[in-house]
């Protein structure tokens, strides 16, 4: 039998287990990237690990997310994390350099390569071949100490694209085109590989764009082939030298295949609050809109703003609209600056922003009052722009820029004729804001800098022996991460606060969670399906576990947020049946008896419902690992103990 991609890979990266779906697999990873916005977790995680220099391949650590700096709390964590990587081995990213995923698909990804990163989006990678998925910082401070990363063997699908897209249609409708037919859940478990004629027609930003909103499908990892555009794009980023050929064996099986004739594909967009609610443009109709937003690590390459430029060029935004621009990386910024793009994106009136991550995490230019916005980003949940009724709609680039000039939704394909960007032949390479890591010998030169905003990891316990706690809090199905524990200006500076951030944890649902999880003492959170589904904060395991919570009770998990719960030591538990959910309401007596030994000896596990004087059975599926953490107390506990 032949291999896809994604498991020749995994062959020569396999630590332990065996390539079987669904079983648990160790895998050594070669790079490593961090965000300011869970770098600071993971790298004081890494200190408490024990290990002086880290031992990948690479390992990155960015600033992106937080830049605002509205208070002393953001700048304190970027000096914490550039003198912790510098002392410890890592490369330091500047604020000012890019968004993380972009920068290192421009600069440090290599086909063939496995990539393990704090950020759900980390998946960008897949666009030049690489295997790269989105874990939680412990996760990654694991792997920057040389542990395995260890996932469950994921099923093969393969989208084979054919035909070419037609003009003004693009990367970002192919993706939504998935998402259309996938849904936020139909990735999970997962690795999507993209196959077929129509691949040779994407250029590596436009394949980034799709594997990077792969997260949005819950997948493991979205990968392309590494071919000839790959080898081009890396050339023209002068790193040729890393190029290696990757394609799928003509006998490989997958478990599900899709088929998207990319000449059929009109403009989309995911309308609000799910990144899968799609429609075409023309199906919205011309609906009047207050901002447009273009940037974010999907879509805010060179390619995507030239095309942005030339629509706008000797064009006004119409007055109704804001719109704002920024540009992924400090590469992109300069060549739009060098070649004239930036004065007809200035010129017709945009807002250009700072290469970061900004609006697209709810910092700043959050939308009017039940605004209407239209962003080239991945993610319209809920609240996150800030704005709590603000309606997201996710758009092409190209969708974006059309509708900023006439003020309603508007498909480009009116724009008439197509502009026609192609890749340059050599991009504007200048490394001068990446710091590289002190030499080893010298290490203890460097003095890691703390400022106050800077708490140590909440208490860890070992598993108790039985449960006996409160229903703290009922939640519905699809809860993202944004509910969890939300974003945005005010609450990210408080990231490496873990006791003052969970002041905002499920605050989106219930003003009163986190007091009253408090005043419980211990608690159980029950949800609905896909818990957990966008973001890979470990903030969303590491609030509910300063608050108390000590176990979460759902229908399913969302892959990495489940990972993380185990990580902070937190029993991820689901109904056998389903129907059960209805039978709990919040405020119930929920006992787990003998809760240590069941898991020890992996017996069936019995919700005891007090209250309403019922037992519900629940599944746990832990590996024996993740039983060994949950038993520990988290990862932390168990990485410290297997290591003395
Ligand atoms: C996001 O897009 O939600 C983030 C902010 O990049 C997160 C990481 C975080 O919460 O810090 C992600 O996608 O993992
Ligand atoms: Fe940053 Fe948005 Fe990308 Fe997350 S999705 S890494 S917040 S640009």
């Amino acid at each position: 039998m032949g291999y896809t991609i994604a498991q020749k890979i995994i062959k020569n990266h396999l630590l332990s287990g065996e390539m079987k779906v669904g079983t648990d697999i160790g895998l050594r990873i070669d790079q490593t990237l961090t965000q300011d916005a869970t770098g600071t977790m993971a790298y004081l995680e890494f200190e408490a690990i024990g290990v002086p220099r880290v031992k990948t391949e690479k390992s990155v650590a960015y600033i992106d997310h937080n830049t605002l700096q509205t208070g002393f709390e953001n700048a304190d964590d970027h000096r914490f994390i550039q003198t912790v990587a510098k002392k410890h081995g890592i490369w330091f990213s500047r604020p000012g350099n890019g968004i993380c995923h972009q920068v290192h698909l421009e600069r440090f990804g290599i086909p063939g390569k496995t990539l393990i990163g704090s950020d759900s989006h980390t998946p960008t990678g897949g666009g030049i071949g690489m295997l790269a998925m989105g874990a939680g910082g412990l996760d990654v401070a694991v792997a920057m100490g040389g542990g395995a990363y260890y996932i469950t063997m994921p099923k093969m699908v393969r989208v084979n694209l054919t035909g070419k897209l037609s003009p003004w249609v693009s990367a970002k409708d192919i993706i939504l085109e998935v998402l259309r037919i996938m849904s936020v859940k139909g990735g999970v478990g997962k690795i999507i590989e993209y196959a077929g004629e129509g691949v040779k027609t994407l250029t590596v930003p436009e394949r980034a764009t799709i594997t990077n909103m792969g997260a949005e499908l819950g997948a493991t990892t979205s990968i392309f082939p590494s071919d000839e555009v790959t080898r081009e794009f890396l050339k023209a980023q002068g790193r040729e030298e890393v190029w290696t050929e990757l394609k799928s064996d003509d006998n490989a099986v997958y478990d599900e295949e899709i088929n998207i004739d990319l000449s059929t594909l009109a403009p989309m967009a995911a309308c609000p609050h799910s990144p899968d609610n799609v429609k075409t443009i023309e199906e919205i109709g011309p609906q009047k809109i207050d901002q447009v937003c273009i940037g974010s690590c999907t879509n805010s390459s060179y390619l995507d703003l030239m095309r942005v430029a030339a629509i706008l060029k000797g064009k006004t935004v119409h007055p109704g609209v804001s719109l704002s621009i920024a540009p992924g990386s400090k590469q992109v910024y300069n060549m739009l600056a060098l070649n004239g793009a930036l004065g007809d994106l200035i010129s017709a009136g945009a807002r250009i922003l700072e290469c970061a991550c900004g609006p697209c995490i709810g910092m700043g230019q959050s939308p009017n009052s039940a605004g209407i916005s239209l962003r080239t980003f991945n993610r319209n949940f809920l609240g996150r722009s800030g704005t709590a009724d603000g309606q997201i709609y996710l758009v092409s680039p190209e969708t974006a820029a059309a509708s900023a000039l006439a003020g309603v939704f508007t498909d480009p394909r009116t724009l008439g004729d197509a502009v026609e960007i192609k890749l340059p032949e050599k991009f504007l390479i200048n490394d001068n804001m990446v710091v590289e890591p002190i030499e080893e010998s010298k290490m203890d030169e460097v003095e890691v800098l703390r400022g106050p905003n800077i708490k140590p990891f909440p208490k860890t316990a070992p598993l108790d022996e039985s449960i006996d706690a409160s229903c703290s809090l009922k939640v519905g199905d699809n809860i993202t991460t944004d509910h969890i524990m939300p974003a945005g200006a005010k609450i990210l500076p408080l990231r490496s606060n873990i006791p003052a951030i969970s002041q905002h944890c499920f605050t989106v649902c219930d003003k009163e969670f986190p007091q009253r999880a408090l005043e419980l003492g211990k608690s159980v959170i029950v949800g609905g399906s896909n818990y957990g589904q966008g973001s890979s904060r470990e903030h969303a395991a590491l609030a509910p576990l300063y608050l108390g919570v000590k176990a979460v009770l759902v229908k399913s998990f969302a892959r990495i947020h489940r990972a993380n719960l185990i990580n902070a030591g937190i029993l991820p538990l689901t109904f056998v049946d389903p129907d059960d959910y209805d039978k709990i309401d919040q405020g119930d007596e929920l006992v787990i008896e003998d809760v240590r030994d069941k898991v020890t000896n992996g017996d069936a596990i019995v919700v005891k419902d007090i209250t309403k004087g019922i037992e519900i059975p629940v599944d746990c599926d832990l590996t024996e690992r993740t039983r060994d953490i949950i038993l520990a107390g988290g990862l932390l506990d168990y990485t410290r103990e297997s290591n003395k």
